[in-house]
């Protein structure tokens, strides 16, 4: 089993909170910096076991994380054995063999270079307990830091509560770790515990690996703002025709069909006709599925039908489940811990259908590799026309709730259910009746790559 006192709360658990701060920082003074570390700053940070139980988890919830430059300015110069973190996420944005997709103009300043040195994740019920918890930080470390950002996350308010900003429940489904989750839940998968922490079993980069980093994580964090308006206005604009929906009803299918779940985040491909907020209740039901048991042929390889759900739908795009055979999906699992950030949006902002207010989701994964993990995803999957491989349609196109063609329109398969389930029908003039996405209603304003060092990891920090 895994030492659950010396990982960070956030990696294999989450925050547990409504609120949550990203304060970013630049280090000045190393060795101040390191002996608070060691003195004030470990004694304050959240382990697993502490988030676990409600009667040890603290007021406010303490994690830390640092960027490679902060590393080497604290004289950490291990080679961590990954290229990605090494390098810092805004390297990628000019990175040509794996394509995440961004736009450099679109990238807040803070994030552009590799500026910022680390990451404080504060998270608490109240902004008030935050303010309280980072002035603490803030006086124990005094000028050895500098802010350089801060982004405020927080559940949106009433029966939102736990919907990001498009409107759609979020946190469902995880990868079960062989070790740590009991009970494993129907539809679960279950990975070694190195998909996600350094030096465990599993971890493809096992032997590169410095002894202070095990049970550390990479952290991958990405502001990406959602232009809700003008998302909601698209739906609008093209309800689906199918059936006896009012139109309300055939935009509702066409969202739920972009993502794979419904509003309340009953799975499409259990329940494709209309919403069922029971099942997506239903823990031991609401991710229990694999496209494999597609009709008309259950058990069969599915590679040509899209009633039930499109083969680009986001959640079958970054988690396709038996569409893969299980040694090529199973390195390639993340767990998330993002939260929506941005007040919600305004009766201006809905009759203008344009968003003037910044909102969106402060996307947190965890992974061993961040190649495999988020930069697999982003590139090879989401941004990827082509993927998932080995269907009817060669060109099922990029993800249509967070992929890009550099920002113009995107053809996404299958959107529409009344497609065809073999080649040779014809549907329309296009055989998979293709529904165009105008633009991006999703656009990243950038992110860095951080390491999150076990509890004791820490202490191997300040000490160097
Ligand atoms: Fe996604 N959304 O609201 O549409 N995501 N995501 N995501 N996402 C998921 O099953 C969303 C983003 C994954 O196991 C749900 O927990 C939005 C990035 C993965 O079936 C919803 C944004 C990456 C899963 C959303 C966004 C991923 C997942 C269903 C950006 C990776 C699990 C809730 C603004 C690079 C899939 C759930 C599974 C689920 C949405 C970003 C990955 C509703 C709005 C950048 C692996």
């Amino acid at each position: 089993s895994l030492d659950i006192d010396n990982i960070q709360s956030d990696i294999l658990v989450g925050m547990h909170k409504n609120t949550e701060l990203f304060f970013f920082f630049h280090v000045n003074n190393a060795a101040t910096f390191k002996s608070k570390l060691a003195s004030d700053i470990v004694p304050i940070i959240t382990t697993t076991t502490e988030i676990l139980s409600v009667n040890t988890q603290p007021i406010t919830a303490v994690n830390i994380a640092f960027s490679h430059t902060g590393l080497v300015t604290l004289g950490v110069n291990d080679d961590l054995g990954d290229s990605n973190f090494a390098a810092g996420q805004y390297a990628d944005v000019h990175n040509t063999s794996f394509v995440i997709g961004d736009d450099p103009s679109t990238w807040n300043a803070a994030f552009a270079g590799t500026n910022i040195h680390g990451v404080f994740l504060l998270a608490s019920d109240t902004a008030a307990n935050i303010a309280s918890e980072l002035a603490n930080i803030q006086s124990i470390l005094g000028s050895s830091i500098t802010e350089i950002y801060r982004l405020n996350g927080a559940a949106r308010p009433g029966a939102e509560q736990g919907h990001e900003h498009f409107g759609f429940m979020d946190g469902i489904s995880q990868p079960a770790v062989n070790g740590f989750t009991n009970p494993v839940l129907p539809g679960q998968t279950s990975v070694d515990p190195g998909t996600f922490l350094l030096g465990e079993t599993g971890d493809p980069g096992l032997d590169l690996r410095p002894t202070w980093a095990k049970d550390g994580s990479f952290l991958v964090f990405r502001q990406l703002q959602q232009l809700v308006p003008e998302f909601n206005q698209f739906l609008t604009d093209h309800p689906l025709d199918v059936g006896e929906l009012t139109p309300e009803q055939g935009s509702e299918l066409l969202g739920a069909r972009m993502v794979g779940r419904w509003k309340s985040g009953a799975p499409i491909f259990l329940s494709p006709t209309a919403d069922d907020p029971v099942l997506a209740a239903d823990p031991n039901r609401n991710n229990d599925f694999n496209y494999l048991l597609d009709v008309p042929d259950p058990g069969t390889e599915n590679h040509f039908n899209q009633t039930n759900c499109p083969f680009g739908a986001h959640i079958r795009k970054v988690h396709p489940r038996g569409d893969l055979d299980p040694s090529a999906e199973n390195s390639h699992f993340i767990i998330r811990s993002s939260i929506p950030y941005g007040p919600e949006v305004t009766a201006a902002e809905t009759a203008s259908s344009t968003t003037s207010i910044d909102r969106g989701l402060a996307f947190v994964s965890y992974q061993a590799s961040i190649f495999n993990g988020f930069m697999f995803l982003q590139s090879i999957w989401i941004n990827n026309v082509g993927f998932i491989f080995g269907k009817v349609d060669p060109t099922i196109g990029v993800d249509p709730i967070i992929g890009t063609l550099g920002g113009g329109p995107k053809n996404i398969s299958g959107l529409d259910p009344l497609v065809p389930v073999d080649e040779s029908v014809p549907f329309h003039d296009d055989p998979w009746n293709d529904v165009v996405i105008p633009r991006d209603y999703v656009i990243s304003r950038g992110g860095e790559y951080f390491f999150s060092p076990s509890l004791s990891g820490l202490g191997a920090i300040a000490a160097a």
